[in-house]
């Protein structure tokens, strides 16, 4: 990392060699890290294939009722959900991803104790589009905001690149350092930040404390396809409702963790006899999983 004029200029880079709990460590340290060749070559040409079509017949744009909402998804963005019923590469490789357990486990296993995905989503920016607002992730689960960075660890994001991220073509934008701020009503301003630029492949993560947003797409024909894949603490509401979306049928053929994972298993917080269960016993059982 490396500062100027007191701001940090760079992010920590780590690869899949790092053990999961030195990743955890620098992204909390300085915001976000840069995870190199988190996916392989041939697993980003395969998500982006199976994505393609799904993709295509989304219009850009948000239909938002709620204007500031519809602003945040981005007027020349395409954000498709349901990845998990659209990309056998992305439920059976990504999602069971033995870094990305050992990640979530590193995370959460202090205080909440049990964690599951927020959502699976394909954000890409496309030629034109303007920065994103700043904000938190954590600013989902409100209360928490009042907290601060004392405010328990409520969702952390893992983003994927399916293209190469750059400043110009909308790289995601960070504020490091803004996760330790002592009023989290502030979120900075856009000199503040700095672009994560990424190759198609590597993984960029950063906690729900930090101020970030999408860039900017600057180009006139670059379109910046990332995967977000946040995980959150299991006492908590995710934005994707999994088990009324993903088809049985298709969860069968997961594994255990990834069934988990997507709500079609029982959670057990810290504390905690038990949650989101069937006459008190895991959910696996009443689905026969
Ligand atoms: O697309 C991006 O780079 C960031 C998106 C984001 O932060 C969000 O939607 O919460
Ligand atoms: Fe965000």
């Amino acid at each position: 990392m490396s500062s100027q004029q007191g701001f940090v200029t760079s992010l920590p880079v780590a690869s899949r060699s790092t053990s999961a709990q030195e990743i955890v460590s620098l992204s909390d340290q300085a915001g976000a890290v840069i995870i190199r060749n988190f996916m392989t070559a041939e697993q980003v040409v395969r998500i982006n294939d199976e994505l393609e079509a799904p993709l295509a017949a989304l219009d850009a744009g948000s239909k938002h009722e709620h204007e500031l909402i519809a602003e945040f998804h981005g007027q020349q963005t395409k954000r498709l959900t349901n990845l998990i019923t659209y990309s056998k590469t992305f439920r059976e490789e990504i999602l069971d991803d033995d870094l990305f357990h050992e990640m979530g486990r590193v995370l959460f296993e202090q205080e909440c104790g049990d964690w599951w995905l927020t959502t699976a989503q394909l954000i890409e920016i496309g030629p034109g589009n303007k920065a994103q607002m700043l904000h938190r992730d954590m600013a989902q689960y409100y209360p928490f905001v009042a907290m601060n960075k004392n405010a328990p660890r409520a969702i952390t994001n893992l983003m994927l690149a399916l293209t190469d991220f750059t400043e110009e073509n909308g790289a995601t934008r960070v504020i490091p350092g803004s996760q330790n701020w002592d009023n989290f009503e502030d979120v900075g301003s856009p000199e503040m930040t700095i672009p994560v630029e990424l190759k198609a492949g590597d993984a960029v993560l950063f906690g729900g404390k930090v101020v970030h947003g999408g860039g900017a797409n600057l180009t006139t024909d670059q379109y910046r396809r990332g995967l977000t894949i946040p995980l959150q603490a299991s006492i908590l509401t995710p934005e994707e409702a999994y088990p009324l979306i993903v088809p049985l049928e298709v969860v069968r053929t997961l594994s255990p963790r990834v069934q988990k994972i997507i709500g079609f298993r029982s959670q057990y917080p810290n504390g905690s006899p038990g949650l989101w269960q069937h006459n008190y016993t895991d959910l696996a059982e009443y689905l026969k999983l």
